[in-house]
């Protein structure tokens, strides 16, 4: 028992570290805050259990942001804490059943939104803001204060002269996140996966002109030493805040008792879908100041506050079968196919079951009417069984041995909970084809990158490279999917139609024949007009082309031989994919066969610029010299390459010579 609680504290630490390291670093979770603090909880439960256990490393100890370390440090003379957090009105009555212990009676409360932003603090001397920094570890943050000047709502100069430390929310709005997320896309950026992380990346910036662009606004919700300027209340604060010029979320609310504060947060429960930002809970304080250290803190939180954060979306469905999926290493996955059900505003039909302990240990049978969380991220996932509508002739289920795919024994590794198909040549691994396939040197279809390709693959809308061209047949259940709103859906159609203009050699490059890359594509596509061409092509005859040597000639012979590939692009000839190359009319092919080599800076052409004119005219160009080489093309501070060319006799042109050559 002891080694299993410690293999399981040991497994939860890597993963919030990990996660942490995404969130405050990166400014790229990749999993939902939901799932992030129930593993802290988690954690925290059995160290409390098991002090012995605890590592003084722990994430538990450690309070939240990393630094970046390009921008300067502050130190926080009052740390910036943090909030506990409560997932249930339970834990909300315990939180109070603690203040009653340390004060012996019920105090009134506050209730904030609780703004999915970035924690800030601002510091003014004589009315003008001199400093603005991130929370980092609550004691040391990040100086962004030019970055806080870019901030709208944020007052720079205050018309009283106070000196103070104001404590806020940095956010952005659902809409400007929307019009920055639209910019991105536009020059070929990530985009942001949610307001907070575009808030974190916009704020952290370190040119703050980007900040500017990126529309950021600020709610002011706490004052560092209140008392100095003899407020006695939170209300009192905030009103006192909104009197100096900050932005005070008006919704917030004095709430007399604990029944208050459940009504406020059912009332916000509803509200929150109609808020212009995203909000991830509410945050209830004690109202009185003169009680704060009598109830307390911890060594990150105030006891005196709690964040209370919303439950998951849950909805009960039937789930109708099973079936499994390979990923991109092989791995296995059951996934469920449930009658459609609305979740948060979204149609849900298929979720995922995670592995086979998952299905045994919940008993999850096919028939069964199961509960689906949809948590934020993108797949939802099956939760748990109502027995209590179980079919009495439902039998368990048994997962297949086999891999869906090859057909071939799945194997499960010691101590993982997934099987995994271990067949190197399993065709399973379709969805790594397809990510190729949809690549920018391929066939380059923006929107269907490595993230939308697994979960449209494991959510079963695309096997084969043809369904990608059969995906405008499922836009309705596409928009249906977390993220992948309408735009997006249709930018991504948008983009699976125009990749049929595609050339050739993009074509060759993205079925993926092995050995067969992008340059031998490129000059298998000036040899050959079509694929068709290309099929009736034979050993002698690709061998003399460029680039292609005997194993790829080979595999491209066997590549033609094969039913299933000969019927995928039948298929994608039916759906309208078939790039026919012009041939390369009127270009001499004066360097046919010839492998060159370019070295030193050109005057009058780029690098590329150079390679595409060789490539033109039938030749190769080449990074090494060899005795292979036809000959080089030495620009000024040409370097080891002249050397080795000198060395090797190999003929050496200057730029006006190999340009006069071009003119023959
Ligand atoms: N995100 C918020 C919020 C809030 C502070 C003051 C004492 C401890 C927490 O809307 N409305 N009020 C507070 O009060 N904190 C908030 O956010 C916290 C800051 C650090 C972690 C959370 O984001």
């Amino acid at each position: 028992m002891s080694q299993q609680i410690k293999a399981e504290i040991k497994r939860l630490v890597k993963l919030i570290r990990q996660y942490n390291y995404e969130y405050y670093v990166l400014d790229a979770p990749s999993v939902s805050d939901l799932e992030y603090d129930s593993l802290l909880k988690r954690l925290e439960e059995l160290e409390k259990e098991y002090p012995e256990y605890v590592s003084e490393s722990s994430p538990t100890k450690q309070v939240g942001d990393y630094l970046r370390l390009d921008l300067e440090e502050v130190l926080h003379a009052y740390p910036m804490l943090s909030l506990a957090k409560a997932f249930s009105f339970e834990e909300l009555k315990e939180f109070e059943d603690r203040i009653y212990k340390a004060i012996g009676r019920l105090p009134s409360y506050v209730c904030e939104l609780k703004i999915d932003g970035i924690a800030s603090t601002v510091h003014y001397e004589d009315g003008l803001l001199t400093l603005g920094a991130t929370r980092g570890n609550g004691t040391i943050g990040e100086n962004i204060t030019q970055n806080m000047l870019a901030v709208k709502t944020l007052p720079k100069v205050l018309t009283s002269h106070e000196t103070m430390e104001v404590r806020g929310e940095v956010y952005m709005s659902i809409s400007s996140f929307e019009k920055t997320n639209e910019d991105r896309k536009k020059k070929g950026l990530t985009l942001f996966a949610n307001p907070r992380n575009a808030a974190g990346g916009s704020l952290r910036q370190l040119d703050a002109n980007i900040t500017k662009e990126r529309q950021l606004d600020h709610f002011a919700y706490s004052l560092v030493n209140p008392e100095k300027y003899g407020i006695r209340t939170h209300e009192e604060l905030l009103t006192q805040l909104k009197k100096w010029g900050f932005n005070v979320n008006p919704e917030y609310r004095v709430c007399p008792s604990l029944d208050d504060v459940i009504k406020y947060i059912e009332e916000y429960t509803e509200k929150r879908k109609t808020l212009p930002y995203e909000i991830d809970g509410i945050v209830i304080k004690v109202n009185d100041l003169a009680l704060y250290d009598e109830i307390g803190y911890t060594v990150k939180n105030p006891k005196w506050a709690i964040a209370y954060k919303f439950p998951a979306e849950v909805a009960t469905t039937l789930l109708k079968d099973i079936f499994l999926t390979v990923g991109r290493t092989g791995m296995i996955t059951p996934n469920a196919v449930m009658e459609p059900v609305l979740i948060a505003g979204t149609v849900v039909s298929r979720a995922t079951l995670n592995n086979e302990d998952f299905i045994r240990q919940k008993d999850i049978r096919i028939g069964d009417y199961v509960r689906v969380r949809k948590a934020g991220e993108i797949i939802p996932e099956v939760i748990e069984v109502d027995y209590s509508r179980r079919s009495p002739n439902s039998k368990p289920y048994e997962m297949p041995k086999i891999c869906p795919a090859c057909q071939e024994p799945i194997v499960k590794k010691e101590k993982e909970a997934e099987y995994c198909c271990v067949n190197p040549a399993c065709t399973g691994r379709k969805i790594e084809q397809i990510i190729h396939f949809a690549s920018r040197q391929a066939m380059d279809i923006e929107g269907l990158g490595e993230k939308q390709t697994e979960i449209l693959y494991s959510l079963g809308f695309i096997k084969t490279l043809a369904d990608i061209y059969r995906l405008k047949d499922y836009r309705f259940e596409l928009t249906q999917l977390e993220r992948f709103g309408d735009k997006k859906v249709d930018n991504l159609l948008q983009a699976i139609e125009r990749s049929k203009e595609n050339t050739l050699d993009q074509f060759i490059f993205g079925l993926g024949i092995r050995f067969v890359g992008s340059k031998a594509s490129k000059n298998l596509a000036k040899r050959y007009q079509s694929i068709d061409e290309l099929k009736q092509a034979g050993f002698e005859e690709l061998t003399n082309i460029p680039d292609i040597g005997g194993v790829m000639a080979q595999s491209i012979i066997d590549y033609f031989k094969n039913d299933n590939n000969l019927r995928l692009l039948e298929e994608l000839k039916f759906l309208g994919v078939n790039p026919i190359s012009q041939k390369e009319e009127g270009i001499p092919q004066i360097f046919s066969g010839m492998s060159i080599v370019l070295t030193g800076k050109l005057e009058t052409l780029s690098r590329d610029e150079a390679t595409k004119l060789i490539e033109e005219r039938g030749g190769r160009s080449s990074s090494s010299v060899s005795k292979k080489t036809s000959f080089v093309v030495a620009g000024s501070d040409a370097g080891s390459k002249l050397d080795k060319a000198q060395a090797l006799g190999i003929p050496v042109l200057t730029e006006e010579e190999f340009l006069a050559k071009l003119k023959e």
